[in-house]
């Protein structure tokens, strides 16, 4: 795979790398100095003194008309490893979990609410697992990770951020987003910015305030998931078995958001079980259930809504087809369909004032770039806790030793340790 082109879905933007590179020549030069420079940036001011605890006032602009800008180099991902959660949520340093892809009828009637009552074993959600799975990923594969580096280098990573995809979906929706907020907390080790998601408390409350039939809900989208994924190459898919949420495949990647060097983790649905299909991620599939469409108004909210989200998801690990299971008020698929992901922003151009895939890549970019600029002191048990809620800025606070920290022990010891042994 060519590591160094762009992964862009508007390439008929003309001049977009060369205008991106003049903007941003002052920067990326090194990466794991603690001290940044501090280029020019429209979206916020300079931040505060660390060290203090009160709500900075001043923040990062989520204004659409402020991202409208060329799309900027996101390069092509590349899987550098992956991981499994067995039934029990326990990891493995290995792709067991992987399932198969078996394409189904396009009309197939898939009975989604079978099994809910007793075939079905939830994970328990009250369990915060933070970046916990992510981080063992990294001490057992971190000699492909450590910078090769010289003796002036200080880094443990050769990567600027460590996270979830789905906390970066979040951040991609960010400035179409008008009804759900979000905690993000971030510590600073070694010259790595790690980013944690906090529950907020409207999510809390939703939770636990759920209805039997959302609960309910939640489960068809893993029912089918059963009806389309086989557990070996040359099986068919079960749908008579156990549906157990603690399992899951993970994907590992690699890439580069502008000066912004990534390493994050997704859980992966099932891939193309031809052996001569294309290398991962370029050959997995992710699952989609959706209520089926029946007249303008809602064919147009899928577009404006759905799609963003699925389009976010999937544009950020490489996942290049989403196929949906469209189903019915009692649980039933009535149609299934294939979304290619760099056919989604071609799809939604005929909707008036929809979402720009370039709006959400360019505000993911400076909220990244903020990052660096504010969390500027290396500690594993500080905690700058940016928080945003629709239509207001993002503003953030800093913690020391508090309920915030998310680095285990375990794996701050074990990094000092390997990287003093360099
Ligand atoms: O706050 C969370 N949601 C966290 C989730 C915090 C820390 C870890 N995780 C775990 C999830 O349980 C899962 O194993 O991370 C893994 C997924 O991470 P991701 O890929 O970054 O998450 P995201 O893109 O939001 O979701 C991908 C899939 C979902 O598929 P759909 O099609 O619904 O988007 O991961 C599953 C779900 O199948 N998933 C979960 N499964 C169990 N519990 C959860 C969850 N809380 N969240 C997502
Ligand atoms: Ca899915």
């Amino acid at each position: 795979m060519d590591q160094h082109r762009s992964h862009n879905p508007n390439s008929s933007h003309q001049n977009r790398q060369s205008a991106y590179k003049r903007e941003r020549d002052d920067s990326g030069k090194n990466h794991c100095e603690n001290k940044h420079s501090r280029p020019n940036h429209p979206q916020y001011q300079s931040g505060p003194t660390p060290g203090q605890n009160p709500l900075s006032s001043r923040g990062l602009s989520t204004r659409r008309e402020q991202y409208e800008k060329d799309f900027p180099v996101y390069k092509q991902p590349v899987e550098v490893g992956c991981f499994s959660l067995d039934s029990e949520r326990r990891f493995f340093n290995d792709n067991r979990q992987m399932r198969y892809y078996v394409e189904p009828d396009r009309s197939p009637n898939f009975d989604l609410r079978d099994g809910y009552k007793d075939r079905f074993i939830k994970r328990d959600d009250s369990v915060k697992e933070k970046l916990d799975h992510m981080l063992r990923w990294i001490l057992a594969n971190r000699s492909k990770l450590s910078s090769r580096g010289t003796a002036a280098s200080s880094c443990a990573l050769d990567v600027d951020f460590v996270t979830w995809r789905g906390h970066l979906t979040k951040l991609l929706t960010t400035p179409y987003e008008t009804r759900e907020g979000w905690l993000l907390a971030v510590t600073r080790f070694r010259g790595t910015l790690y980013i944690s998601e906090v529950e907020t408390e409207a999510a809390r409350r939703d939770q636990e305030n759920r209805t039997e039939r959302h609960e309910e809900m939640m489960y068809w989208g893993y029912k089918f998931e059963q009806y389309t994924c086989a557990d070996n190459v040359h099986s068919l898919p079960d749908p008579g078995g156990v549906v157990n949420t603690n399992e899951a495949f993970c994907t590992v990647v690699q890439t580069r958001l502008a000066d912004h060097r990534l390493l994050f983790s997704g859980e992966v649905d099932c891939r193309d079980k031809d052996p001569n299909a294309p290398a991962p991620p370029a050959c997995y599939v992710e699952l989609k259930t959706s209520a089926e469409i029946s007249t303008p108004k809602q064919r147009s909210n899928f577009h404006r809504f759905k799609l963003l989200k699925w389009w976010a998801q999937s544009f950020l690990p490489g996942v290049p087809r989403v196929v949906a299971g469209f189903r019915d008020h009692e649980g039933v698929v009535v149609t299934v369909d294939t979304f290619p992901i760099s056919k989604i922003s071609h799809l939604i151009k005929n909707e008036q004032n929809c979402w720009k895939p370039t709006v959400c890549m360019n505000f993911c970019c400076e909220f990244l770039s903020f990052v660096k600029h504010i969390a500027t002191e290396d500690n594993p048990s500080v905690v700058y806790l940016l928080s945003w809620e629709p239509h207001r800025d993002v503003t953030f606070s800093i913690h020391r030793d508090s309920q915030y920290s998310f680095l285990p022990h375990w794996y701050v010891e074990e990094m000092t340790r390997s990287q003093d042994s360099h």
